[in-house]
């Protein structure tokens, strides 16, 4: 019984915390670019607002943080027609890299895929995500 309620408060905890939101949004995203992932790799920023991104790449190759459209996906591979797909992209950071640049979020609210377009990254697993919820 006890392992029964102890369950219980787990799932509650989870519901609660992924019904307050995925965090609170921000303006100011910190990500480190490692081989081969994004960390953090999911990111809540209001919709249409001017966002600092802070890039630190600390893997040895070239990474990229590139924004698709609500709705589409590079799949397993980003080809050379997943460029219409692209929002926006801050493309070849090298290793080492460590700068800030700007982007204004989408208006649309949603889920929007953030990958890593260096061949095999994405299958590697440098995909993340930018949840774009609705301003106050
Ligand atoms: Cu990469």
């Amino acid at each position: 019984m006890k392992r029964v309620l102890c369950l219980v408060a787990i799932v509650l905890t989870i519901g609660l915390t992924s019904c307050g939101g995925e965090g609170d949004p921000t303006t100011t995203l910190n990500v480190t670019l490692t081989d081969f992932q994004f960390t953090p790799n999911r990111f809540t920023v209001p919709a249409g607002e001017e966002i600092t991104l802070n890039v630190n790449n600390t893997g040895a190759v070239v990474h990229n943080f590139i924004i698709m459209k609500l709705g589409t996906t590079a799949g397993a591979t980003y080809e050379d027609e997943d460029e219409a797909n692209v929002y926006w992209g801050e493309k070849d950071i090298q290793p080492g890299g460590d700068f800030s640049v700007t982007f204004t979020a989408p208006m649309e609210p949603g889920e929007y895929e953030v990958i890593c377009r260096t061949e095999g990254h994405i299958a590697s697993g440098m995909v993340g995500k930018l949840v774009v919820v609705a301003g106050e």
